[in-house]
Parts: C-alpha cells; sequence; structure tokens
C-alpha cells in the first residue's frame, strides 16, 4: 500500500492510502478538518473498486461487522447486526438545524446551527480514534444528468461503506465528475459508542451539511438516502423548483406494449417496495401487463420542456424490508436477495442461510436471532408471546440490477414520464380501496392530509395513527406548510398533471382481517387508476373523489367475500367529518403560513360532506 502522510490540524498524523484520489483543494480542506476533529487512525479513500470491496468485506469478517453466509446457496452475501437499540431511524434524535426555526416548521424538530455544531462537535471528538475514516465519494441520481447531486459521506464504519457501494453510485468516478469547484454535500458520520443517549442526526440545509453520530441503523448512517435525498434534496427542490419525495416508481407494460409510470408515495415499512416488484395475477398476467420496477424509495421529479413531470429513482439498491418477504408477497424480492446482498439483523440457520417471519421455508427447528441468540420456535416472552427470531425492521441492501423486473430505463437521465401520482397509507378503517382527486389542488389537500398507522420503520407505539403528509412526515427538511405551497405551485408548472390518488391497502373488517389480498391483486387497482388517467372508464362521485364502479375493475382470477367490496369502496361521512375536525387540529399548527388553497379544499371537503348528508 502507498502510504502518503498528510497534514493534520490537532497536530496528530495519519495516512492516507490513494493519494492520486486527492484531487480537489476544497474536498482534501474539509476532509482535513473533520480529521483533526474526529482523530481517526487513518484515513482511505474510496475508489468504489472490486479490489477494495474484497479488502473491506475480509475486514469486516475480521471485525465481526460482518458475518459470512453460506456462500454457496447465498453468493456474495454477508449478515450485520446492528446494536439491540439502533434498529431503525431515530426521528426523535433526528433535526433540521435552521437560523430559523420557522424555516423548519412544527414538522421537524428543530436546533439552532450553532448549538448543534456544539453538542456535536462535542460527540465527533475523538469519536474515530483507533479506527479508519474512509472517506466516500458518491452520486445520487446517474453521473452526468441534471437531476443528480454528489456527496462525499466520512464514515468510521465498514458496514456503512459496503452499504453505501450497494445503495448509490460510488467512488473515483464521482471525483472525477465533482471537479474542483464542485458542490458537494459534506456528510459525516461516526459510530462513536453507539450509545442512543450520545446520537444525533443533525442537518444543515444552509450549508448543505449532515452529521450523524452514535448510530449504525441505514436511515440514520447512509447519508445519501433519507438524509440527502430527502431531508436535503427537499430544501434544494423548493428552491430549484422540482419534487423530492419518498416514493417509488413503476412502469406498467401494458397489453399493446406502452409502458406508463407512475410514482407512489406510502409511509415507511407501507408497501412501496412490494408495489414497485409487483408480480401480476394470472388473470392480468394473461392479458399482457408486465410490471417494470424503477425505484422502491425515492424519486425525484421535474417538469420537462414538455410540460409533463419526469423522474428519476436517485438510488442504485434497495434497502427494504426482509420479513414477509416470500415467494408469494414479492417473488422479484425474493430473487434479488438471492446474491450480493448485506442482511441485517435476521435470523441464521445452521447451515449458514438466513431466514425470517413470514419466509417461504417453515421455522427452523433451531437458529440464531437477530441479537446472536440461540432461538427456537416454540420460544416465548415474559409475556407469553412468540419470541421474533428477525427484527420486523430487519433490512435487505441489494443491487438494483438484481431485480428481474429493474427498468431499461433506470440509467437514462432524464428519467420517465408519470403518468399519476398515488398517495396510499396504512388504515384500518375510513380510506376505501381507492379514490381519485376532484383535480391537482385537490390532490395535494390528500396527500397533505394522509394519514397512517406507525409500522416498525420508527421508533414508537406500532398502530398509532399519525399525519404523514405525502409519506414525507420524517423526511421534509423544510416547513410542511411552505412544502404543500411547493406541490401547488409544481401543479401550475406542469402543461399536463398526472392526475392524483389514494389508495389504502390495509382496510379490515369487523374481525381485523384485511379486506383486500394486495401485494399483486393491487395491479388491478392500478389497472383502473391507469384506466382513469385515460379516461377511459367513468368514476363515481363521492364527497372525498372519485372511487370505482366495482364493474370497472378487472377482478378475473380474484373471488372476494360478499359484500367485500363494498365495504372497500365505502365512504363513511360521520367518519369523514370526524376526520376532518383531525386535519384542521393538524392544519392549525402551520398558522399563517398555510398556504390558503389548503383551507380552501378542507372547506369544500366539508362542504360536500355535510350537503351529501342531507
Ligand atoms: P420502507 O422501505 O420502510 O420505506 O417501506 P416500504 O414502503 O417499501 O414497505 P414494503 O414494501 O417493504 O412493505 C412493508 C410491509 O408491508 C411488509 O411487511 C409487507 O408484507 C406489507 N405489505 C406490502 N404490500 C402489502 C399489501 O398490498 N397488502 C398487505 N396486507 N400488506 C402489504
Ligand atoms: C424508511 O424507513 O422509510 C426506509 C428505511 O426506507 S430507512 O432508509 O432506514 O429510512
Ligand atoms: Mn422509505
Amino acid at each position: 500500500m502507498n502510504l502518503n502522510r498528510a497534514v493534520d490540524l490537532s497536530g496528530q498524523s495519519w495516512h492516507t492510502n490513494t493519494p492520486k484520489m486527492i484531487k480537489y483543494a476544497h474536498v482534501q480542506k474539509w476532509v482535513d478538518e473533520m480529521a483533526a476533529m474526529c482523530q481517526p487512525s487513518d484515513i482511505s479513500w474510496c475508489d468504489g473498486s472490486e479490489a477494495e470491496q474484497r479488502r473491506l468485506t475480509a475486514k469486516a469478517l475480521r471485525t465481526g461487522e460482518l458475518i459470512e453466509l453460506n456462500q454457496k446457496k447465498l453468493p456474495g452475501c454477508y449478515l450485520h447486526r446492528t446494536a439491540a437499540n439502533d434498529v431503525a431511524r431515530s426521528e426523535h434524535l433526528t433535526y433540521i438545524c435552521t437560523s430559523f426555526q420557522g424555516d423548519a416548521g412544527p414538522n421537524n424538530n428543530w436546533m439552532s446551527p450553532r448549538d448543534a455544531y456544539r453538542k456535536a462537535r462535542a460527540l465527533f471528538n475523538g469519536a474515530m480514534k483507533g479506527r479508519t475514516m474512509y472517506v466516500v465519494p458518491f452520486a445520487m441520481g446517474p453521473i452526468g444528468s441534471p437531476f443528480s447531486k454528489i456527496g462525499i459521506e466520512l464514515t468510521d464504519s465498514t458496514y456503512v461503506v459496503l452499504n453505501m457501494r450497494i445503495m448509490a453510485r460510488m467512488g473515483e468516478t464521482v471525483l472525477d465528475a465533482l471537479g474542483p469547484q464542485g458542490e458537494f454535500t459534506r456528510c459525516l458520520h461516526s459510530k462513536a459508542d453507539l450509545d442512543m443517549n450520545r446520537r444525533l442526526i443533525l442537518h444543515f440545509p444552509e450549508d448543505n451539511a449532515i452529521w450523524s453520530v452514535g448510530s449504525g441503523y441505514g436511515g440514520n448512517v447512509l447519508l445519501g438516502k433519507k438524509c440527502l435525498a430527502l431531508r436535503i434534496a427537499s430544501v434544494l427542490a423548493q428552491r430549484e423548483k422540482w419534487l423530492a419525495e419518498h416514493m417509488l416508481i413503476l412502469g406498467i407494460e401494458e397489453p399493446n406494449g406502452h409502458i406508463q409510470y407512475v410514482a407512489a408515495a406510502l409511509p415507511s415499512a407501507c408497501g412501496k417496495t412490494n408495489l414497485a416488484m409487483l408480480l401480476p395475477p394470472e388473470g392480468l398476467e394473461k392479458k399482457g401487463y408486465r410490471i417494470w420496477t424503477v425505484g422502491d424509495d425515492i424519486a425525484w421529479m421535474r417538469v420537462d420542456t414538455d410540460g409533463r413531470l419526469w423522474a428519476i429513482n436517485p438510488e442504485m439498491g434497495f434497502f427494504g424490508v426482509v420479513p414477509g418477504t416470500n415467494s408469494k408477497t414479492n417473488r422479484n424480492a425474493l430473487i434479488t436477495v438471492s446474491r450480493d446482498t448485506i442482511y441485517t439483523n435476521v435470523a441464521l440457520r445452521p447451515d449458514g442461510t438466513v431466514w425470517w417471519e413470514g419466509h417461504d421455508d417453515p421455522p427452523p427447528a433451531k437458529a440464531i436471532d437477530w441479537q446472536g441468540k440461540p432461538w427456537k420456535p416454540t420460544l416465548k416472552d415474559p409475556q407469553g408471546k412468540p419470541v421474533l427470531s428477525s427484527h420486523p425492521n430487519s433490512r435487505f441492501t441489494a443491487p438494483f440490477i438484481n431485480c428481474p423486473s429493474h427498468s431499461f430505463r433506470f440509467e437514462q437521465h432524464h428519467g420517465v414520464p408519470i403518468s399519476a401520482i398515488i398517495f396510499g397509507a396504512r388504515r384500518a378503517a375510513l380510506a376505501p380501496l381507492v379514490y381519485e382527486a376532484l383535480n391537482w389542488d385537490h390532490g395535494v389537500y390528500i396527500g397533505a392530509t394522509m394519514a397512517s398507522e406507525r409500522t416498525a420503520a420508527q421508533f414508537g407505539t406500532l398502530g398509532e395513527v399519525r399525519r404523514d403528509p405525502m409519506a414525507m412526515l420524517p423526511f421534509c427538511g423544510y416547513n410542511m406548510a411552505d412544502y404543500f405551497g411547493h406541490w401547488l405551485d409544481m401543479g401550475a408548472r406542469l402543461k399536463h398533471q398526472p392526475k392524483i390518488f389514494h389508495v389504502n391497502w390495509f382496510r379490515t373488517d369487523e374481525q381485523g382481517k384485511f379486506l383486500w389480498p394486495g401485494f399483486g391483486e393491487n395491479l388491478r387497482i392500478v389497472e383502473w387508476i391507469l384506466a382513469r388517467c385515460r379516461e377511459e372508464v367513468p368514476g363515481v362521485p363521492t364527497p372525498i373523489g372519485y372511487v370505482p364502479n366495482p364493474k370497472d375493475i378487472d377482478m378475473t382470477g380474484l373471488q372476494l367475500p360478499a359484500g367485500a367490496m363494498e365495504k372497500l369502496l365505502a365512504v363513511n361521512r360521520n367518519d369523514w367529518l370526524a376526520e376532518l375536525d383531525a386535519i384542521r387540529d393538524f392544519f392549525e399548527q402551520f398558522g399563517t403560513r398555510l398556504p390558503d388553497a389548503m383551507w380552501q379544499q378542507h372547506n369544500a371537503l366539508r362542504r360536500r360532506l355535510q350537503n351529501a348528508k342531507k
């Protein structure tokens, strides 16, 4: 290895392994400053090569950060276990740090940049002692695309580097693209001592910087993903007049060969990955439908010169929920994770393969659970409940190109044109299976008033309904009142507005059972959505928007119990009037900053509900 002594501001010394990668003074200066604070024993610039991946994997196996899985059955696959209190995004420790609190808005935790830097410096000071600091240049979006943004993440975690390789375009080509004056997001991460009481995830939109300390969990530490591609990008998007959204992008190849693209926002662990990879049910497959996956979590969308909305997926991989993945729910995902995948917090079987709740195979007689403890299916906790082998928010990190349904347009710099925008939520009651907004502004209101039951993707009480506008509550880097205004503004800029819909795959019957089978069957609803976009079928008007006439949903090969479709599509006026009170309370937090158009939509909906009641 070519060792090269670097300058040190703190009087300490370290070494850097690839001096040819130190191209730009502005990058070097920042790396030096951060290293002086974190005091790593050495600095390693990541070039993104396969040799580097092999070296880092070997190191992670030595330190125990990774466990090798059965390479015959799962080639290129490894297992990682996080600390027990570090298994999901820590939203309560996530801050937007702007000079004025009003710019972060009531939807965000706020700290002044000065306080935030002071608190974080105390945690970062010496945090990398005895460890390597990796310099990870990465691009979100195809390099050279007008959509794309560059970041550099400094991290002391080998796991983070290996994940970033999968999730983003990474390495020397990114530095080449950056240029000597190039702007990039300064991302700093240290595991430090993985202490939840000394954990902070800080965003500085005014400095284009992200500092994350004290965690090793994906959403907190893969800084290109939620931190850059959503929180920082949403601020840039408002400034530069585009959209950075928590959305999947899906191409639906229709029987006539045309591919239509839709973007859909569903809150964390509410079905984006599943919808993005869906396999048509038999009846629809016979008709000639095929699905193409463009993205499963993040969409960046711009108005192009043709007046339409175009979207890219800025990521290169999937960081998906593992439990529940099987050949019936998501065969494409199962194939995707059969190679070159990093599993986090799932169970290990004696033969060196992995298992989780909802796997195709029956529970193994014995296994090692996600915390590294012996596990068997009969194990009960002190309350008598079965002990889970895998954490409910266990995840896979897998390359996008592994997915059999990956779209050939994935790398195209201008993205794909969006015909429909779908908002979705997880709600046992109230929201029908699908309904369509009356127009763009009403669609923005539907997105802004989304509410969903809390899942395992974030700390908190499971099942509690919380408002999660556009599935962006944890990810909007600025005041959501302004964000709604930005959405309204984008509608005005579009000559061809996508139609906006709302879906709910999770409505239940009196026994708490899902009324709708979901997964591949969801294509039946998407088919109706596309038919509406082409104005081929009439919608049934209700106070909340258009619902389908049940005869317009192709049910070939699917038999629902009698009355189920009526229950799925029901609009209960009293429930909706009660919902309006909750929405009013939510809106009132934003004071006069909330666009008038949102109140107008709100009042119009109330009038429609009241009139319908008479
Ligand atoms: P994030 O990666 O956290 O943003 O989540 P996601 O929105 O991509 O969620 P994902 O597709 O991984 O789904 C999460 C959970 O929802 C899994 O347990 C799925 O089994 C379940 N799920 C997904 N789609 C459906 C559906 O159509 N019906 C039902 N009942 N469950 C679903
Ligand atoms: C989510 O929670 O919405 C995820 C997983 O997609 S994470 O990247 O951890 O945020
Ligand atoms: Mn997500």
